[in-house]
């Protein structure tokens, strides 16, 4: 399905490519057209019937299309928008996010040829809903319908049909993948009709970064946005702090960020948050901050002496990665500390789902402290296993309560990492399944998935043996693991289907998270470890197909060259010449 062909020119063979019958064709120049052929500067062809085989991720419902192209005049674009003042700023962004997609692949506009049809881009809401600003939440409808017709007059329409602002956007995103650039004819050009009905196979579809253990520019995380955008993705996991810095300013509790920053400007402070909570808005995709606790607590909290084991060494007996640090549960002036940072969370991000973190607590590292153990005595617990969860659970609880506080008179719902608290027998005693999702981050084939899914709880899935981004890094290699190395290459990202790991719980699954932890990447490295893997698994979810890599790999070749157009440090896949050439 690739839907590039380049000329070429061999001592005595010459090549082009042509459309025939609205498919790219090899056909040997004569020597007229030879010279034809060379004095183009790039010699692309997009042809009719190839171009709907371009959008990624693929759609899941109708493709119809005539397969006849025609020009579109780029600076004669209208758009009809709806009419929602609370709504203005964001119709506003999407055309010029719109615009900007569409001359980023024009190589040159001052060589565009004159005289493309205009085209009318009318956009029909079909929710009654108040006129708010939006949020997307689980219960959004995100599936839009796209028509493309140009009828017997001079004009070209695209009409996208949505319920709401979120569906109707992703059928922008689509139809800018259905404009192209012909580098022969110098023009943009439209299918002549087209006929398109698109859903998302699932709710969630994320991507998480860790600004922690390396801290990301604001600039990095809006090109994350826009790529996502491109491909449907929905969620911004944003697991803003660690134990390694503290980079979320949190106005009522400055030492926090102070101390726990690498360094003043390696902050996001309220304005860059909202920023970026705004430009996710704009792009769909809900920005979900995650406040791990109680364990990956560090840097930041020196003076407040609410942790355990801050900064223990050997590591290796407290904690799974130095810098060591477990929030202390028995300390009751933490909690108003909580709330302080939950209640700016709230108001920055207003999110409909809120991570609460729960991984890899150690046991021993509560067990090192003299204070915990005592607490626990006086109660009347031991200081066996179970004692230790319990006292987790007790921090839970108290966590929540102040969540709720904050969030009122919203419960929002509220995910937590697997761990020894969602093992048996203590989900059962501990959590609640109308309260919390869990998002599985064992290997696919766990038994561990079973166990939970089979009570009912909801689940985001980041199995670490597909969904991990960040493995393979070279101290992972170097460190002999076995289990966060090779690194995974997109063809398994593209084959990890939710389907099989959930099986007859299918239904509780609500989406997944590929995941980027950052102890070996950064801003520079970031898009090479997303781009395209985080494409292969956008496809996964939104349209599910009932298809293997193999026969997706052609279409990626060709995205991936959509994300480097856009300025996105995408891995390359293959030699360029896989893409002009149909093997
Ligand atoms: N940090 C936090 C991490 C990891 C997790 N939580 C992690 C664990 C194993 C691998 C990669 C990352 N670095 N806070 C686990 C959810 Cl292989």
């Amino acid at each position: 399905l690739g839907v590039q062909r380049s000329c070429s020119s061999g001592d005595d063979l010459i090549y082009g490519y042509e459309c025939q019958k609205s498919r790219c064709v090899k056909v040997e120049l004569d020597s007229q057209n030879f010279q034809k052929a060379i004095s183009l500067p790039v010699c692309r062809i997009f042809c009719s019937g190839d171009v709907p085989g371009t959008i990624w991720p693929r759609p899941s419902g109708l493709v119809d299309f005539d397969s006849y192209m025609l020009a579109v005049d780029p600076s004669n674009i209208e758009f009809h928008l709806p009419t929602l003042s609370k709504q203005s700023q964001l119709w506003t962004a999407s055309k010029e996010r719109f615009m900007h997609l569409l001359y980023a692949v024009v190589p040159n506009k001052n060589v565009l040829r004159k005289g493309g049809r205009p085209l009318i881009v009318s956009v029909e809401l079909t929710s009654t809903l108040d006129d708010v600003v939006p949020r997307l939440t689980l219960d959004t409808d995100e599936s839009y319908a796209l028509q493309i017709s140009s009828g017997n007059g001079s004009v070209a329409t695209a009409t996208i049909s949505a319920n709401n602002y979120f569906g109707a956007r992703h059928g922008l995103e689509t139809l800018s993948q259905l404009l192209v650039y012909d580098d022969i004819r110098r023009e943009i050009q439209i299918l002549a009709r087209a006929n398109i009905e698109d859903k998302p196979a699932y709710k969630w579809r994320g991507l998480l970064l860790d600004t922690s253990r390396n801290f990301f520019s604001v600039k990095s995380i809006k090109r994350t946005l826009d790529a996502m955008a491109m491909v449907k993705l929905n969620t911004f996991h944003w697991h803003i702090t660690d134990s390694a810095s503290f980079p979320f300013e949190v106005k009522s509790q400055p030492e926090l960020y102070k101390l726990g920053a690498y360094s003043p400007r390696k902050v996001y402070s309220h304005e860059d948050i909202k920023d970026i909570v705004e430009y996710g808005r704009v792009r769909g995709i809900r920005v979900m901050p995650e406040f791990d606790a109680p364990a990956h607590v560090g840097e930041g909290w020196q003076h407040k002496n609410m942790t355990a084991c801050f900064r223990a060494q050997p590591w290796i007996n407290y904690c799974v990665e130095p810098p060591c640090g477990q929030l202390d549960p028995t300390v009751e002036e933490l909690y108003p500390v909580l709330e302080d940072i939950y209640r700016e969370m709230f108001e920055l991000f207003d999110p409909d789902v809120f991570h609460m973190g729960g991984d890899e607590v150690s046991v021993s590292c509560w067990n090192s402290s003299e204070r915990i153990q005592n607490w626990m005595l006086q109660k009347g617990w031991g200081l066996n296993e179970a004692d230790f969860i319990r006292l987790w659970a007790h921090f839970q609880d108290e966590a929540l309560k102040r969540v709720d506080a904050i969030a009122q008179p919203n419960q929002p719902s509220i995910n937590l990492w697997t761990s020894h608290l969602t093992k048996v027998p203590y989900i059962d005693e501990y959590l609640d399944k109308e309260r919390y999702n869990i998002q599985i981050w064992t290997q696919g084939n766990d038994s561990v998935i079973q166990e939970i899914l089979k009570r009912g709880f909801r689940v985001i899935i980041s199995n670490y043996d597909a969904l991990y981004f960040d493995c393979g890094g070279a101290a992972w290699v170097a460190a002999g693991n076995n289990w966060c190395s090779p690194y995974i290459g997109w063809q398994k990202v593209y084959d990890n289907n939710l389907d099989t790991i959930a099986g007859q719980y299918i239904a509780q699954v609500l989406g997944a998270e590929a995941a980027i932890w950052s102890e070996e990447i950064d801003e520079y490295t970031l898009d090479s470890r997303f781009w395209p893997r985080a494409s292969a698994f956008a496809e996964r979810l939104w349209s599910n197909p009932n298809e293997s890599w193999t026969s997706a790999e052609a279409r990626l070749l060709f995205h991936r060259q959509r994300l480097t157009d856009y300025d996105i440090g995408a891995e390359a896949m293959q030699p360029e010449w896989c893409l002009q050439n149909e093997n």
